[in-house]
């Protein structure tokens, strides 16, 4: 019997917040496995790792964004193609989640005509083993 190819899809997700959230200690320990208790502050990194889901590997690219604030501006990769964005705050730090709002609207006003862009809001209270927990992924 012939099994079927896999289809391969590529994607492009970038992880928004305020500075030292858990940006990129979430995106290392999606991509490694590992919990990084090291704070270095990011400029911008990419990652990539293929996420095999049925039939179909997504081929995705991970943006790891600099802190944002209210005076920040997406770069170009992550404004351009990307399919949805995770906007982190963390649970000990009440102005990260009041800084969503603003990054929020600097996105939608960047991407101007794609404002139903998947976003997708969530907490850094997972990394030590907690469940993971996602609240919204509208305006
Ligand atoms: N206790 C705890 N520390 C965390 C968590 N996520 C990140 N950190 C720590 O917070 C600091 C900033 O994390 P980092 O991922 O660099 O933040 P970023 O600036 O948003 O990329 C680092 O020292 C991390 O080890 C978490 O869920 N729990
Ligand atoms: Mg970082």
């Amino acid at each position: 019997m012939v099994r079927d190819n896999p289809v391969l899809v590529s994607r492009k997700i970038a992880i928004l917040g305020f500075r030292a959230v858990g940006k990129t200690s979430l995106t290392t320990k999606f991509i490694s496995g590992k919990f990084e208790s090291t704070y270095d502050p990011t400029i911008e990194s990419t990652f990539h790792k293929t996420i095999r889901f049925r039939r179909v590997h997504f081929a995705t690219d991970i943006i790891d964004t600099a802190g944002m604030d209210e005076y920040s501006r997406l770069s170009r990769n992550a404004s351009v193609g990307v399919h949805g964005y995770v906007m982190m705050y963390s649970t000990t730090s009440l102005q990260s989640f009041q800084k969503i709002e603003q990054i929020n609207t600097t996105l939608l006003n960047m991407l101007g005509d794609a404002p139903d862009v998947p976003r997708i809001l969530r907490d850094a209270s997972f990394l030590r083993g907690f469940p993971l927990r996602i609240f919204c992924c509208s305006q």
